[in-house]
């Protein structure tokens, strides 16, 4: 008996994948706070901003989280070059699940609404269906996980999903330990990685 493959699930992380946060932060702290140092893009390390900048000085980690803990920073991201149509594409794919896969903020008064918000005006409806909103993406069952946060932790030691690298200005800089694989942009062969992990 012929058996059907398993379609492939595939979660696309948002911050730094899909909406230019790191973009947008760094204009918008340049804006409010003009005498203050800033770290540019060029310059940043590790995933958190907040902690870079509590590294420049102390105080500057409350500044520069006020910038994305107020209303209308997040709906206000830029998308990154080319995110939009691969979703599309994606989500036209046969035997594929396309989920966005995000972590609201601790602080998730304007964030929640706003990613929501974002999403419907960027994708449109047909994907605020597929938002999967989680401080902890290690639960969610998937095949892939595109996310440029280096390192992903939580309460399932394995997840399901292997971890592909969405190259970020802070992640950059990182080598990753074979068998671990990027994406360097949404122009990087994106589809390759995903039929890469069909079960034949
Ligand atoms: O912290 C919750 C989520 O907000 C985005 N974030 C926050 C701080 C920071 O320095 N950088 C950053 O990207 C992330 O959202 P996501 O990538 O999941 O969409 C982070 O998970
Ligand atoms: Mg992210």
């Amino acid at each position: 008996m012929g058996s059907a493959a398993a379609p492939l699930r595939v979660l696309v992380d948002m911050d730094g994948v899909l909406a230019d946060f790191e973009g947008a932060l760094l204009r918008a702290f340049a804006c409010r706070f003009p005498g203050e140092p800033r770290v540019e893009l060029a310059q940043r390390r590790g995933f958190s901003v907040r902690e870079q900048y509590h590294g420049l000085r102390r105080d500057l980690a409350e500044k520069v989280a006020s910038i994305y803990e107020s209303p209308g920073f997040f709906l206000g991201l830029d998308t990154i070059p080319g995110a939009i149509e691969a979703m599309r594409e994606m989500m036209l794919m046969p035997d594929t699940q396309v989920f966005i896969c995000t972590s609201p903020l601790r602080k998730y008064e304007h964030c929640v609404l706003e990613k929501y918000k974002w999403v419907e005006k960027h994708l449109g409806p047909e994907f605020v269906e597929r938002i999967i909103l989680t401080r902890d993406k290690t639960v969610v069952s998937a095949d892939l996980l595109f996310d440029d946060k280096d390192s992903i932790r939580g309460a399932e030691p394995n997840p399901s999903w292997e971890h592909i690298l969405f190259t970020c200005c802070h992640n950059k800089h990182i080598e990753l330990e074979p068998p671990r694989r990027r994406l360097l942009s949404w122009a990087d062969d994106w589809r390759a990685i995903v039929e890469s992990k069909r079960r034949k």
